[in-house]
């Protein structure tokens, strides 16, 4: 029996790594999970659990924030062995590298690569045949593993173990439950990992599906299990990419959910596959409030460049289907990618403003190396690779661009050139101004009061989510201020997700 800890600087309850620790308990380990914002003493309240391994979630930019602490844990704990997993390691084996951190790393799903890599480490075994798992050879070399099939039945699993995070009193008395009911997404676009996972998170092998849906009974079993631990919750956000996935999927749950779970949901869709009859749906099966991505008001950009499929025709033609039926609706949109001049972005503004969203939430573009448009970025140059942004898509803008400074003006004040009458005339005025913490507070109300009152998440839960993760928003301010004191400090390291809003 080994001891795993998963350590996460997001206030929020992962996936992918319920799963991880799921399996892990069934073949009889122990796990916990350490949430940087929950702990009084990060380092001690780790050390106490004496971990055999520490596992690391890590996304691009969110990788390095627990190396201080875990060299630390090493030399208290000289087995102690550290794995990381997640889209950043599984398309960059750098954190290889720092050797005296990262053990191995993980490409793709790794439900099983996590189990066999930690009964190698406990029994002594040699790890380099396992597949999906990248590790240093001798000659100083990075090396990935070929990766397994992926898990073809979602139903095969056992449940998310939402007890490593519901141990946490904000995040199991909050008003909202996250909950997945599917893995993959019916698009790829150019500027989301999403795309070379598919390609990449795959063994290849015939028949293999990236885009895989949980059987409505094992999801309605799943919710039962954590309700009855964890009465509080009062509704459910899916995390998927859209919960219309499947087609004939929505119909079946707007049989079962309401009878068997009751819970009124949010939920992301996809407008391409989405008809009046799933709207009707969805709407008997509780939901109060979908999201989608609009992306660009340019039909050229978002459809030849960032291959989102969505017609003007689709754009223009759901929003009034869902008004009709009485569900509220959020757009997500992106500022600055090199394919939009600042013109296409004010366009964006009044494409929400005709389409009449409840809610725009605007992210400003950040080139992933595991993005075809990322590799792209890279290879032309276009990225300034000096400019420190931080983990979070929400904060600024790390593209080469004479206008950098007013698209980054822009997503802060996108909302009022929006809603305000006659917004745009002087959003186009203000985002001459320098940069100033009065656009960054009024960028982050909006995204308050949208995500709390028009999603439903509660005004004070999104608050004090907001307050826990609000680090990040200025994580790269704090880096240069602690750079320019030359001072080693674990604040200088922290990357502690803006995510918690999106
Ligand atoms: C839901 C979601 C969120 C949620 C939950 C966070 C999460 N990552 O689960 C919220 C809203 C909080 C969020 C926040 C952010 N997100 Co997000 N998010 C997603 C999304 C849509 C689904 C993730 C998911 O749950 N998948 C289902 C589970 C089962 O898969 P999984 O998480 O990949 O887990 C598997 C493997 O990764 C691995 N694994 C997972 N954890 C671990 C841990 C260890 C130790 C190991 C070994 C393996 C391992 O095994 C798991 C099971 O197979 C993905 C897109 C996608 N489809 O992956 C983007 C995605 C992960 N997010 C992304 C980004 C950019 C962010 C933010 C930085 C945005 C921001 N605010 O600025 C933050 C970062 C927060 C953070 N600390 O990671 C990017 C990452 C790109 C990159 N290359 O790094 C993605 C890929 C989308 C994109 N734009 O391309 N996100
Ligand atoms: S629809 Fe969303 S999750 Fe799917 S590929 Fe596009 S951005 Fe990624």
């Amino acid at each position: 029996m080994a001891r795993i800890a998963f350590v996460l600087t997001t206030c929020h309850e992962f996936e992918g790594v319920k799963v991880l620790s799921s399996v892990l308990k069934k073949h009889g380990h122990q796990t916990d999970c350490f949430i940087t914002s929950e702990e009084r003493d990060y380092y001690q309240a780790v050390r106490d659990f004496e971990p055999d391994v520490v596992g690391i979630y890590a996304t691009s930019g969110q990788e390095k924030w627990p190396y201080p602490y875990i060299r630390r844990w090493k030399k208290e704990l000289p087995h102690l062995k550290v794995v990381m997993g997640g889209p950043h390691p599984s398309h960059d084996l750098e954190p290889l590298y720092e050797r005296d951190v990262v053990d191995a790393t993980t490409k793709g799903e790794a439900e099983y690569a996590i189990l066999e890599l930690v009964e190698a480490w406990a029994a002594g075994r040699s790890i380099r045949e396992i597949p999906n798992v990248g590790w240093l050879g001798d000659d100083g070399k990075a090396v990935q593993n070929p990766i397994r099939q992926v898990i073809g039945d979602l139903d095969s699993l056992p449940f998310p173990d939402v007890d490593v995070f519901y141990k946490y009193a904000f995040l199991r008395n909050k008003r909202v439950m996250q909950v997945h009911a599917s893995r993959g997404c019916q698009n790829s676009c150019t500027y989301c990992s999403v795309g070379l996972m598919k390609k990449e998170w795959i063994s290849g092998k015939k028949g293999e599906k990236f885009n895989r849906v949980k059987s409505v009974d094992y999801l309605c079993e799943e919710m039962n299990d954590i309700v009855a631990r964890y009465p509080g919750f009062r509704m459910v956000n899916f995390g998927d990419a859209a919960l219309n996935m499947e087609r004939g999927w929505v119909q079946e749950f707007a049989e079962k959910w309401p009878k068997r779970v009751g819970l009124p949901f949010a939920c992301n869709i996809n407008i391409n596959h989405l008809n009046e009859d799933d709207i009707i749906a969805m709407k008997r099966a509780g939901c109060v409030s979908v999201q989608f991505g609009l992306e660009s008001g340019s039909e050229r950009v978002r459809v030849d460049v960032y291959r989102k499929g969505y017609t003007d025709k689709v754009v223009y033609g759901i929003p009034p289907l869902l008004r009709k039926h009485k569900l509220t609706y959020r757009t997500n949109n992106i500022m600055g990618s090199p394919a939009e001049t600042l013109e296409d972005m004010f366009e964006t503004a009044r494409v929400n403003k005709r389409i009449k969203p409840n809610g725009c939430t605007v992210l400003i573009y950040r080139a992933f190396k595991s993005t075809v448009l990322g590799q792209e970025d890279y290879a032309l140059g276009r990225v300034d690779l000096e400019k420190d942004i931080g983990p979070s898509i929400q904060q600024d803008s790390h593209m080469k661009r004479e206008d950098v400074a007013q698209v980054v003006n822009l997503q802060k004040l996108f909302n009022l050139a929006v809603y305000m009458p006659g917004g745009e005339t002087l959003v186009r005025q203000l985002i001459k101004l320098p940069r100033n913490r009065v656009f960054d507070l009024t960028q982050l109300s909006f995204l308050w009061y949208q995500h709390a009152v028009v999603s439903g998440y509660g005004m004070l839960d999104d608050f004090v989510l907001g307050l826990k993760n609000v680090g990040n928003v200025f994580a790269h301010t704090k880096r240069r201020q602690a750079a320019a004191k030359s001072e080693p400090s674990f604040l200088a390291h922290m990357d502690i997700g803006t995510d918690a809003t999106l």
